[in-house]
């Protein structure tokens, strides 16, 4: 659960100024709500894989498709860039990106559901 947790929290609270203003005690609560679009109080697979798709498109300000380290920001550290960057051409495609998020909601869903509760 931390890791999903902590990607989405961050890519949270760099793209969406609405939300960066629940950092405190709701920050938890608050981004599970902007991820649970169909307000069911779980977040599924494809409610998490449609967000995180237009958090790329939101992080790639410069729009060519793939996020270079000064778009990732502090969304990830060199290290956890480096690691998400397969190819390491030094950028991220959409396909590296998602399979990097991806791969947090497999290992946050425990139960293996398909749910984040
Ligand atoms: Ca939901
Ligand atoms: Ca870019
Ligand atoms: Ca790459």
């Amino acid at each position: 659960m931390k890791k999903a947790v902590l990607v989405a929290a961050l890519l949270l609270s760099q793209i969406s100024l609405v939300h960066a203003q629940a950092q405190s005690a709701a920050l938890r609560q608050g981004h599970k709500d902007a991820l649970d679009t169909n307000k069911n109080g779980v977040v599924e697979r494809s409610e998490y894989q449609v967000y995180m798709q237009s958090a790329f498109t939101n992080l790639d300000k410069n729009k060519d498709g793939k996020l270079d380290k000064s778009e990732m920001g502090s969304v990830l550290t060199e290290a956890q860039f480096t690691a998400t960057d397969v190819n390491g051409n030094g950028s991220l495609s959409q396909t590296e990106f998602m399979n990097r998020v991806m791969a947090d909601f497999v290992s946050a869903d425990q139960d293996g559901d398909g749910k984040l509760q």
